[in-house]
């Protein structure tokens, strides 16, 4: 998942290490003139690069090995080095940091982070290797990965909360609307969701306010009757409010835990839904409203997001198609953007295909070295 991003993430590493082992040669020294001319040849070949990168890097690295043991005593940068390592201390100066930072700058953006969470996710990066926590690491590419890890949970956990212990404590029935523009996967997650319910003891009865799309009644039908759920549903062109409504009275009136209340996703720009969904809020005064958009839709995924929760505000976020190849900056993004956490990852187009978000795990996945 989020391959593109996972690489370019370790591209920064490979950078930073590059920018400080560089730093600490002699400028005098041929080594130095060597790995520095090896150095400007990589990055001349492009941040997308980084295998050859690697290999320039670590030859270079060997290079200077060679070259300290052969003599070790008139040489700046073993003393450096030796100093560094007596004190614990990794030497790292802004000016290391300027490039590799600028390219991880156009590496989330290109991955569709959204500008003030790329700028965010830099400054954070720079405050912590530039700052007292540099003492407590090791080696360099161990700094760049606490940092990174730091500043992008920062990011991504943002507002986030225990979905499983909401509905544990809501008073019963607990309603849920879907909001989202059409064909992102609203339908499908009600349905994966109702599963995911069930699977935790929660019983949850579908109501289908989605009376604008001809076909929407049989669709979520189809669901509900292979899951073994009730639906609720009014003719095409009927109050969504009403049918909602109604799901609720259902629910309470059969002692079910759950409403999933689906909506049409009608265009967001469109003043009529949001004048429905707002109807929605007045008359059912939904526990939770969830906005759902798919990961693939990246920039656009995360301008949605902003522009439902405005409308109508948004308690949390689905984010579906996580399976199919994403650049991952709709999964970083939302959650900074909106105040609101991303609650769900949906991974494919079966009923099980649904993962609680978890930011750690997002971010370990990230930037975990495999
Ligand atoms: N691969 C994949 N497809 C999904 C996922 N969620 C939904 N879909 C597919 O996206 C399409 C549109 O879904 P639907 O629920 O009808 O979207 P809606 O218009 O928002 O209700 C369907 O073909 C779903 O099977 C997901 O997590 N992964
Ligand atoms: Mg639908």
């Amino acid at each position: 998942m989020f391959d593109g991003l996972k690489d370019k993430l370790s591209g920064f590493r490979e950078d930073v290490e590059e920018s400080t082992e560089a730093e600490e040669e002699p400028p005098d020294d041929e080594t130095a003139a060597e790995s520095g001319a090896a150095a400007s040849d990589a990055s001349a070949e492009g941040v997308g690069d980084t295998t050859d990168a690697a290999a320039v890097e670590s030859d270079s690295a060997e290079a200077a090995a060679d070259d300290d043991s052969a003599s070790s005593d008139d040489e700046p940068s073993t003393f450096q080095r030796a100093k560094a390592f007596a004190t614990g201390r990794i030497i790292i100066e802004e000016e290391d940091l300027e490039e590799p930072l600028w390219n991880l700058e156009m590496a989330l953006l290109e991955s569709d982070v959204e500008m003030s969470v790329a700028e965010q996710i830099l400054d954070s990066v720079r405050e912590s290797m530039l700052g007292e926590s540099r003492k407590q690491v090791e080696t360099t590419g161990e700094l760049v990965e606490s940092a990174l890890h730091d500043a992008l949970l920062d990011v991504i956990a943002v507002g986030q909360f225990d979905f499983e212990q909401r509905i544990a404590e809501a008073d019963k029935p607990v309603t849920i609307v879907f909001t989202g523009v059409n064909g992102v996967g609203k339908t499908t997650s009600i349905a994966k969701l109702s599963e995911w319910l069930a699977d935790r003891g929660y019983s949850s009865v579908l109501a289908n306010g989605d009376t604008y799309r001809a076909g929407a009644n049989e669709q979520i039908r189809e669901h509900a009757d292979r899951l073994g759920r009730d639906l609720i549903s009014h003719d095409q062109g009927g109050d969504p409010a009403a049918v909602i409504y109604d799901g609720v009275e259902y629910a309470a009136a059969n002692d079910i835990d759950v409403v999933l209340g689906d909506t049409a996703g009608r265009l967001h720009t469109s003043d009529d839904l949001m004048a429905q969904l707002e109807k929605i809020d007045r008359v059912v005064d939904p526990d939770m409203t969830l906005f759902v958009d798919e990961a693939v839709a990246g920039q656009d995924a995360v301008n949605r997001a902003k522009e439902f929760d405005d409308a109508a505000a948004i308690d949390g976020a689905i984010l579906t198609k996580a399976d199919a190849d994403s650049s991952g900056g709709a999964a970083i993004s939302v959650a900074y953007v909106t105040g609101k956490p991303i609650l769900f990852l949906g991974t494919g187009q079966g009923y099980d295909d649904i993962t609680l978000f978890d930011p750690e795990d997002l971010v370990e996945s990230l930037i975990d070295e495999e």
